[in-house]
């Protein structure tokens, strides 16, 4: 057998942390990856196109993120938002860095001139240069939207602007259901030797990408979960609004039998969580807090190797 291919499909602050001991993981055991990444968050700004997971994912293995956000550009600065503050631009409650703003005009030039976001993501990491294939789940328009008491709002607003105060009922990832997978999505699936579910929000992250027509269907290589929920909490982000908006129980077996035997061989749980059971799949407690690349290859090494 050739290289390990590994293919991981992945959100963005949790899903960059964990594609870091993905990419260290293949290093040492020399294998092949390829990140499939939610475009559910991506949001028109000023007339720019922003892909708040495709950058995390991409300014983090590229060592350009910075560390405390989880999101935007290291050694920041913010004089364009100011300007636009003071021009009472809306919106204003969206931050977007100076440095941030170059990688989106790139990308909405690029767009503009026809290029598919698959190419002009690849563009983006010729600087990058992430050490593993990053692929939009899908090149056509999928938006993640807020259902709410009254209206519904992109992500962004709720996330962002509303810090996911504002009750939920459900989300819609609008335009999936004419979405195609991006180009190269199904020949990586279909040359996958293992697929990775990394420790990302399971409403708003994983699930877009399984909306994708055909994704679901291609995902025939054997599939090992890690759960984004610890003791009943998510270890960052706010997955438990999402969760408890679409009436799953906040807890590694609630997100474990959302994914269902259908989709996972192996669920990935933290020693705490060492009760859970999912009907038809192999619960594997290991530590799962991302302290360091080499802590989380040591997840990704168990995931490997749990899988037939
Ligand atoms: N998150 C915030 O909490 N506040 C912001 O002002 C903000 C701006 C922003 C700009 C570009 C970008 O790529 C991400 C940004 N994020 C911001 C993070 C983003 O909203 C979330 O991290 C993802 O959408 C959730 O995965």
């Amino acid at each position: 057998m050739g290289l390990m291919r590994i293919v991981v499909l992945a959100g963005g602050i949790g899903g960059a942390r964990f594609l870091l001991g993905v990419r260290a993981y293949a290093e040492r055991h020399g294998a092949d990856v390829t990140a499939i990444v939610n475009v559910g968050d991506d949001v028109w700004m000023h007339g720019l196109r922003i892909c708040p997971d495709l950058d995390s994912v991409m300014y983090t293995l590229g060592a350009g993120i910075d560390p405390d956000r989880g999101w935007g550009r290291a050694d920041e600065s913010w004089k364009v938002k100011e300007e636009l503050a003071s021009y009472q631009a809306e919106p204003t409650w969206f931050g977007l860095g100076d440095r941030d703003i170059a990688t989106h005009l790139v990308r909405t030039n690029l767009l503009n001139a026809g290029y598919p976001l698959s190419a002009v993501t690849a563009a983006l990491c010729e600087r990058w240069q992430p050490g593993i294939t990053l692929l939009p789940a899908t090149d056509d328009r999928l938006e993640t939207h807020v259902v709410l008491a009254e209206e519904a709002i992109h992500f962004q607003e709720w996330w962002v602007r509303h810090r996911a105060e504002l009750p939920a009922s459900n989300f819609v990832f609008v335009g999936a259901e004419s979405a195609k997978p991006a180009a190269g999505v199904l020949e990586a699936l279909a040359e996958a030797d293992v697929i990775l579910l990394a420790p990302s929000n399971p409403v708003v992250s994983i699930a877009p990408i399984l909306a994708v027509p055909g994704i679901r269907e291609a995902l025939t290589a054997p599939v090992a979960g890690v759960s984004p929920i610890i003791g009943g909490a998510p270890v960052r982000g706010m997955a438990d609004k999402c969760l408890s908006a679409v009436g799953v129980e906040c807890s590694a077996q609630g997100v474990g039998r959302m994914y269902g035997g259908e989709l996972l061989k192996s669920w990935l749980v933290d020693p705490v969580d060492r009760a859970t059971e999912v009907e038809g799949v192999g619960v594997i407690p290991t530590p799962l807090y991302m302290t360091s690349p080499e802590a989380t290859a040591e997840m990704v090494r168990v995931a490997v190797e749990s899988l037939p």
